[in-house]
């Protein structure tokens, strides 16, 4: 058994995440009360979140049973030590947990079939082989009704410590019922040589280093301006508190900016609330990829222990989080999530060209971060917090591309050659952001802005004239929405019901930089399981149930779950409390510098105040001048 370290903080505030004991506490209630025998797994055990009055900490299981497949959700009273609510989900799939990754490859490797389609390859040492689990979708094959499913996509080492995905088994992957513990099907698409050219990226192959790299150091003689207690953070004006779930990761509550003697709130909630990878290419194992990191694997529980002075650079500070694995038991990801300043250079400046009086001030920002580990690829999260109120979220992409091998004609197929026998295939990283707003209240309205020429006529004789055209998006159906270039389409979350000094509603602007929607058909597998694809942002009233815009359980989904259904009542959401959720991302060509390991792109969001201050909130900074800055 893995350590299991006790968290360092005792629960003291009802948003604070499941310590390791509550975790273990809330599995023994549910095993005490609903034994559902040898093959009970634990999907999840977090903290079930207070919605008004915060009372008694409850726990939300998610359990199944891996003899029947069947799973049931429990709200588990941790005061009471009650199961007080016990709900059977008929044909929900629990996501794939990390303790069914290295199982599935297992189960894989010992099929005689799978070693027989190795051994056409040239395949015989087993050890060096490498079967990722990736999720399956739906593809309605008679023999997999029913199961619960991984693929296992192969590669190949060409030694112990190589990196495997320089080799791809092209057109072989294991079926495996990971509840049942056995191979369904072997899809073997015929032989391909496997490229055996090296891809290596690590330090230990590494025969050259750059030269004339000094040190770059970050000095905080003074520490951090930044305050922590428990899971509330302080920093400059903000305030907000940290939370932690297996499927979602990192979690932001009650984000609020101080404004003279008033902290004003911004943010009820804000999370990753799902992502889709669609590939798009139409042959062999390819059609199947389209990974649902958040819904299918959980991002939260992939989180890596972040290392100080090589992940996070300054004055840190970092929260462990705690997690269930499938038997019920906590696991600690030490230093999951890091906690930092960082410096952005000028804030503002001007010169009075008379005077020769310069005014400038420097910017910094408070980043909230975690990296997750998927199979191949790496994810870091990044949220930024701006002195000037600004918010916003930096996604980092990272890791090693998915490759393939060629096709049987020798072509490289729907993607970039990156090495000799090596393909990197088009596909997608799409995000979607579940947003609580609280923008100066519990009660807000998206309001649609557009920037359009107005029509030559006697009021605009030189055609310079440019009306920017508001409209409230107050229904469900109506706030759907995409983007458009051609009016620099942006959209606000404002308070009708409250007025700044100067009349404006406060609001807050979401500057959708990297909206994206997948190009491909609706009718395909990421089209219909993954409905938020198809729109810039969703607006729906905000309700604790609907917390997952691809649906609760979205390993081999149904269609249309999630926003598409919940959008399709059209109920009002003005004046209220709404979710904001926005779809972003990044389209991926790969390039041959994506390979052997791709350097950072980005992708992400911004919510910028709009109308929430009167003036430029940063006035009060002071001037500062690094002493530790020199004529080089
Ligand atoms: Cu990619």
């Amino acid at each position: 058994m893995d350590t299991v370290y006790a968290s360092a903080h005792t629960a003291s505030h009802p948003l604070d995440p499941l310590s390791a004991s509550e975790i273990g506490t809330a599995a023994a209630i549910v095993r005490a009360v609903h034994d559902l025998g040898a093959g009970m797994r634990f999907e999840t055990i977090v903290l079930h979140e207070p919605q008004a009055q915060p009372g008694q900490r409850r726990a939300f299981v998610a359990v199944y049973d891996v003899s029947s497949g069947d799973l049931f959700e429990a709200i588990v009273s941790l005061s009471t030590s009650t199961v007080e609510h016990w709900i059977p989900r008929p044909g929900a799939k629990p996501r794939i947990a990390p303790d069914e990754f290295l199982l599935a490859e297992q189960i894989a490797k010992a099929d005689p079939r799978f070693i027989a389609a190795l051994a056409k390859r040239g395949i015989t040492d087993l050890s060096l082989v490498c079967s990722d689990p990736w999720s399956c979708g739906v593809f309605g094959h008679a023999d997999e009704v029913g199961r619960r499913l991984i693929q296992t996509i192969t590669w190949v080492r060409n030694r112990p410590y190589d990196n495997h995905y320089a080799h791809p088994i092209e057109g072989l992957s294991a079926v495996v019922d990971i509840n049942r513990g056995e191979v369904v099907r072997i899809d073997d698409y015929g032989v391909v040589p496997v490229p055996r050219e090296e891809g290596n990226y690590a330090a230990r192959f590494q025969k050259k280093w750059r030269a004339g790299l000094k040190p770059i150091e970050v000095v905080q003689p003074e520490g951090p301006s930044f305050s922590v207690d428990g899971y509330d953070v302080a920093w400059c004006g903000w305030t907000f508190r940290v939370g932690f779930t297996p499927r979602e990761g990192l979690v932001l509550h009650d984000l609020h900016i101080q404004d003279g003697d008033v902290s004003r709130s911004i943010i009820k909630r804000a999370c990753l609330a799902e992502m889709v990878v669609p590939y798009g290419h139409p042959g062999g194992v390819h059609p199947r990829k389209n990974a649902f990191d958040c819904g299918e694997y959980g991002i939260g529980v992939l989180a890596n222990s972040l290392e100080l002075g090589c992940d996070c650079l300054g004055a840190i500070h970092y929260f462990d989080a705690v997690v269930n694995r499938i038997d019920g038991t906590a696991e600690t990801i030490r230093n999951a999530i890091c906690l930092h300043e960082e410096d952005t250079g000028i804030l503002w400046k001007h010169t009075d060209f008379r005077t020769q009086e310069t005014d400038v001030r420097r910017g910094r920002r408070l980043v909230i971060s975690f990296i997750a580990t998927v199979g191949n690829y790496e994810y870091a999260f990044y949220w930024h917090l701006y002195l000037d109120g600004t918010i916003e979220l930096d996604v980092k992409l990272t890791g090693i591309i998915n490759t393939a091998g060629l096709m049987q004609d020798g072509s490289t197929g729907r993607g970039t050659l990156v090495s000799p026998g090596v393909v990197g295939h088009v596909h997608q990283h799409v995000f979607n952001v579940r947003l609580d707003m609280a923008v100066d209240g519990p009660n807000n309205t998206v309001v649609e802005v557009d920037t359009v020429a107005d029509p030559p006529g006697p009021d605009n004789p030189w055609h310079n004239a440019l009306s920017i055209v508001e409209t409230p998006l107050l229904t469900e159906k109506a706030a759907r929405r995409t983007g458009d270039p051609a009016r620099i389409r942006s959209w606000k979350i404002v308070s009708r019901e409250r007025k700044t000094a100067l009349g404006h509603h406060p609001g807050y602007r979401l500057v959708a930089h990297s909206a994206l929607r997948t190009p491909a058909s609706p009718t395909n597998q990421v089209g219909q399981r993954a409905g938020f694809v198809a729109y810039d942002i969703w607006v729906t009233p905000t309700r604790p149930d609907e917390r997952w815009p691809a649906g609760d359980y979205v390993n081999q989904s149904n269609p249309g779950e999630g926003l598409p259904a919940w959008t399709e009542q059209d109920r009002d959401v003005a004046d209220r409390p709404i979710t904001v959720w926005h779809t972003f991302g990044h389209n991926h060509i790969v390039r041959p510098e994506d390979f052997p390991v791709q350097p950072v792109v980005h992708c992400g969001f911004i919510l910028q105040p709009f109308g929430f201050f009167d003036r430029n909130p940063t006035l009060d900074i002071p001037p500062a001048k690094s002493t530790h800055s020199c004529c080089a």
